[in-house]
């Protein structure tokens, strides 16, 4: 009888879960052309592997129960190797810590798995207590980087005081993301750093990084945003000093904090950047995704940059663990210009959105630009009205 139960339980969950891993995804109309969404999510907390969850021995487990639960898969870095679409997946467990692991899809939309076991990233002499959101770089050095968060509690907190962290950026590095080499986190002057970014090739013969240097104690001028600094070694990176690459202002998506998604995508135009920028509301947080471009010789500096979101958490992405958010840490530029955007929708699930370079390029280059007021909004929006009158009078003679 016991036996049974078990037996029927572990046909249907499994079954459950191979339809899940299995679904097709299916791209949907675009309303605004730049990029279109799919219609389900990528990676949910559904497709972690059954072995990870269950224990399958029915002498141990007859009822067969769940007895390691897993609460979200976010925030995941994107890379392509050997013709595969891997996303390193933040995935938190119910008990709160994340971890890294690798899925993997044949076509970059759907069909992602799981690897049979999740990251063991190395430790450093300080452990880390929880780490999160890796960015993937595959470096100039023949190295994959993978640059993430790592925090710990703050050793000078008070007793009673039980969630100040300190967060730092954690480095490892690979080659085929199996096993890692850890580094030394990066040390930097501006006191904390998260949203750490490594460019893809040296500056001046160094390791370049985009920072954000705004969560720390020191006064980095203009409030702080995403930054960019220069570490002469990978060993022990250490970046002495920062310059703003973009900066958060009043009454902007970025008022609050910004930082930057993934590493750039290189164009003949300049280096494409996606961003994550939070403004308060009423109702808390805001997260969303904004696009710009910085100089070929000069990746530090923004040389494009359209106004406000380019996107915004919409229908169910709204809702999740923390709601309202945005955040992307991955992309993958595919050799016929194909981009796909992996974003996390309110730090639950994973999306995807496909786009392309020439799409990217032409939006940055194109779209007007965030003037601060409203007036100048409205007479942005007026320039449009009055030139596509003139255009359409011309169509009529
Ligand atoms: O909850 C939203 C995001 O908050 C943090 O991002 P940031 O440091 O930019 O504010 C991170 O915890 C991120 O993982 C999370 O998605």
């Amino acid at each position: 009888m016991v036996k049974h139960h078990f037996e029927k339980r572990l046909h249907v969950i499994q079954k459950q879960h191979e339809k899940l891993v299995h679904k097709k995804n299916k791209k949907r109309f675009s309303n605004n052309g730049l990029y279109n969404r799919y219609k389900n999510p990528i990676i949910t907390r559904g497709h972690i592997p059954l072995h990870w969850r269950y224990d399958f021995n029915p002498e141990l487990n007859p009822h067969f129960m769940e007895s390691i639960g897993f609460n979200a898969t976010f925030n995941a870095g994107a890379i392509k190797l050997d013709g595969k679409y891997l996303l390193v997946v933040r995935v938190e467990g119910n008990d709160r810590k994340s971890f890294f692991a690798v899925a993997e899809s044949p076509n970059g939309i759907d069909n992602f798995r799981f690897w049979d076991r999740p990251i063991s990233l190395p430790q450093t002499e300080n452990p880390d207590v929880n780490v999160y959101d890796m960015r993937l770089t595959n470096h100039d050095d023949g190295w994959i980087y993978g640059i993430f968060c790592t925090e710990r509690k703050d050793a000078g907190a008070s007793a009673s005081d039980t969630s100040t962290a300190i967060a730092a950026a954690g480095i490892a590095r690979t080659k085929d993301l199996v096993s890692w080499e850890r580094l030394p986190d990066l040390k930097s002057t501006s006191g904390q750093q998260r949203n750490v970014v490594l460019f893809p090739h040296f500056v001046e013969g160094k390791y370049a990084f985009y920072t954000r240097p705004q969560d720390g104690f020191i006064d980095v001028g203009n409030g702080g945003g995403i930054g960019f600094g220069l570490a002469s070694s990978i060993k022990n990176a250490e970046i002495k000093e920062e310059v703003l690459v973009d900066t958060k202002q009043y009454h902007t998506i970025y008022e609050v904090k910004n930082g930057l998604g993934p590493a750039p995508i290189k164009t003949k135009h300049g280096w494409l950047q996606l961003a994550h920028g939070v403004r308060n509301t009423a109702a808390g947080l805001r997260y969303t995704l904004y696009l710009f471009m910085t100089g070929l010789e000069k990746p530090w500096v923004v040389t494009h940059k359209p106004h406000g979101h380019f996107m915004a958490p919409i229908e169910k992405e709204r809702v999740g663990d923390v709601s309202n958010v945005l955040f992307s840490n991955g992309w993958i530029k595919d050799e016929d210009g194909t981009i796909y955007i992996y974003y996390a929708s309110s730090d639950t699930r994973m999306h995807v959105a496909t786009t392309s370079v020439d799409k990217l390029v032409d939006y940055c280059l194109n779209s007007p630009e965030d003037n601060l007021h409203s007036h100048l909004s409205v007479k942005t929006i007026n320039y449009l009205i009055d030139s596509n009158k003139q255009y359409i009078k011309g169509l009529d003679k």
